[in-house]
């Protein structure tokens, strides 16, 4: 036992954790623990972000592409609420972000002290749950318990609050043992009796589709999951947030589902007669939002591991609740060992919807397409990058486009839809995944919300590649407005956009453009295989409009697949959502 400050035990405990890197910006009441930080500096790296909520994209973006928890840093009012959006941003996404807040000494609490805010109240609805750390001593169980409620179950952000005198009082330093929560057991195995009834509709099915989600990647259940479709010949598709469970390439996948999924994705779902949902939780982007008119033939399990999803926005027949990887493991378990399939009738009707409405691009005007940057990126890094997409036309894109064919690397703001989100969640990806190729994807509306990170990436001589679409536009506002508003375009243009490559440069980056098609892939190329922070700014079409498209509480069939497809009532239809 030793005895030491607050601010210390902060910095044994993350180490304890595993923790090597944390994501932050120091402020009045964390400075302890920033005066102490220099000591533990060989084991615990501090990126500086230029603001909170650049930090929290960054743990999140590190906590995606690792699986391991991200961690923020920082102080309180302020700098606490500028973390909200982010801590939203992975609540909605079940990513484990711990974000360490300083807070007003305790005789200060409730009265109104210089940037006091309630982080409790204010993080209480979009964290799993939260600590307001009361003594020295209970700071290292807090910090335990808050890694274990993250990561495990459905993962998800945890917040810690650390009032100042918590973090200069001293006291003896023990690291807590294992951690038991009363009423809170993750669930790990399914239920074998739901298991068994489950295998048993897999096999009566004629026409069985897996759609996976998220959970699939946070369980780590890709190779159970090919296993089992190769076993059975079952078509996947993914929702947005799945997409990396399976690879693009293998002959049973069939591309996203959703508002911006494949014709023959949302087709097959609409058609089949059993829906295998494996961590995806049912939300409107991805069923459409017609929840009465979901898959209407179908006999539905889901298997999640968080039980507050099942039966939420679709009533499900067999739900099992567990992780995928263990609930897969039990299912093949189960499963004869040879299982005779006759899928050439579903197998050829999933293709000829492909045959009819492939994803498809033309580019062959002067401006350049989105679709075919992505295309080409996909095939200039042969899907082997981690692409970070942000939000709008060019994440749907990004979607349809990129092959991804690991887990882990497709990460971008599927839930709660975070403008600005991209770019710092690139680069915590890097800091998790040095190794690879991390490029960052984003528009010129959600690049302009969190660029003052370029700074952050050139201080740490980041290698990171940024490819920034520029179409003059918030591009998916103004999609919408031309589909549902009639072309009343308001409030969808920039008049005013800096240089990016200008911009690049003032921060020590390197920028590039490409205004042209046919200087995209050598403007590609020569972006990606320079070393260090490299903006490539990429003028794009601004009319180009992503296809095809479920209209908001629409049915999975009822797509608008291209310009002479639009619907009667699509005014009206705007209204939904
Ligand atoms: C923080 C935030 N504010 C507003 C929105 C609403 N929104 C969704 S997409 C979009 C436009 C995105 O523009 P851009 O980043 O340039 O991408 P593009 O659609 O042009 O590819 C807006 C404003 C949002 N998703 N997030």
């Amino acid at each position: 036992m030793a005895r030491m400050i607050g601010a210390e035990m902060f910095f044994e405990t993350l180490i304890h954790e595993g923790i090597d890197v944390v994501f932050g910006l120091p402020g009045g009441y964390v400075l302890k623990v920033y005066d102490v930080m220099p000591k533990y500096s060989d084991r615990i790296r501090h990126v500086l972000a230029r603001h909170e909520q650049g930090a929290t994209h960054m743990a999140d973006g590190y906590a995606r592409a690792s699986g391991k928890p991200g961690v923020v840093l920082c102080t309180s009012g302020p700098a606490a609420t500028n973390t909200v959006t982010g801590i939203a941003t992975a609540q909605m996404d079940s990513s484990p972000v711990v974000v360490f807040t300083g807070q007003v000494p305790l005789p200060y609490l409730g009265s109104d002290a210089f940037q006091e805010a309630d982080h409790i109240g204010i993080t209480r609805p979009c964290t799993k749950h939260n600590y307001l750390v009361r003594r020295t001593k209970d700071l290292p169980l807090a910090i335990k318990e808050a890694f274990y409620i993250a990561g495990t179950g459905r993962p998800s952000p945890v917040l810690v609050d650390m009032p100042k005198d918590v973090l200069i009082g001293e006291d003896e330093f023990v690291i807590p043992g294992e951690i038991s929560l009363r009423g809170y057991k993750p669930p790990k195995k399914g239920h074998p009796g739901q298991i068994k009834r489950a295998v048993e509709m897999i096999l009566a099915a004629k026409r069985p589709l897996i759609f996976g989600g998220g959970g699939l990647i946070w369980s780590g259940a890709t190779e159970e999951l090919k296993e089992l479709t190769h076993r059975l010949q079952i078509p996947v598709t993914l929702t947005l947030m799945g997409l990396g469970a399976y690879p693009a390439d293998d002959p049973l996948f069939i591309s996203m589902l959703g508002m911006h999924g494949s014709y023959a994705a949302n087709m097959a779902v609409h058609e089949c007669d059993l829906v295998i949902s494996i961590g995806a939780r049912f939300d409107d982007r991805a069923t459409g939002g017609n929840f009465a008119k979901f898959a209407p033939n179908a006999k539905i399990i889901h298997i999640d591991i968080d039980p507050a999803t099942i039966d939420k926005n679709i009533v499900v027949h067999c739900p099992i609740v567990g992780d995928a990887k263990e609930v897969l493991k039990q299912m093949l378990e189960m499963l004869p060992a040879k299982v005779k399939t006759s899928r050439k009738e579903w197998m050829g009707q999933i293709k000829d919807w492909q045959k009819q409405h492939p994803l498809t691009y033309n580019q062959n005007g002067d401006k350049i397409l989105t679709s075919y940057v992505i295309d080409t990126l996909s095939k200039i890094t042969d899907g082997e990058a981690v692409v970070v997409s942000d939000v709008g036309q060019h994440q749907m894109w990004v979607a349809q486009w990129y092959k991804f064919k690991y887990p882990r690397t497709h990460i971008t703001s599927g839930g709660l839809g975070t403008m600005g989100f991209g770019f710092p969640a690139a680069m915590g990806a890097k800091f998790a995944r040095p190794d690879k190729m991390v490029i960052s994807v984003c528009g010129d509306g959600s690049f302009q919300m969190n660029m003052q990170e370029l700074a952050t990436a050139v201080e740490n001589n980041m290698d990171i590649k940024i490819v920034l679409l520029n179409n003059g536009h918030h591009g998916m506002v103004r999609q919408w407005q031309t589909m549902f508003f009639n072309g009343n375009y308001s409030a969808s243009k920039f008049d005013v956009l800096p240089d990016f490559v200008k911009l690049a440069e003032s921060f020590g980056a390197k920028g590039l453009k490409a205004k042209r098609p046919e200087d995209l892939e050598a403007t590609l190329k020569e972006g990606l295989s320079t070393e260090g922070v490299v903006l490539m700014e990429i003028f794009v079409d601004c009319e180009e409009l992503v296809y095809p498209m479920i209209a908001p509480g629409g049915a999975m069939n009822e797509m608008i697949l291209g310009p002479g497809t639009q619907l009667e009532n699509m005014a009206d239809v705007a209204d939904m959502a």
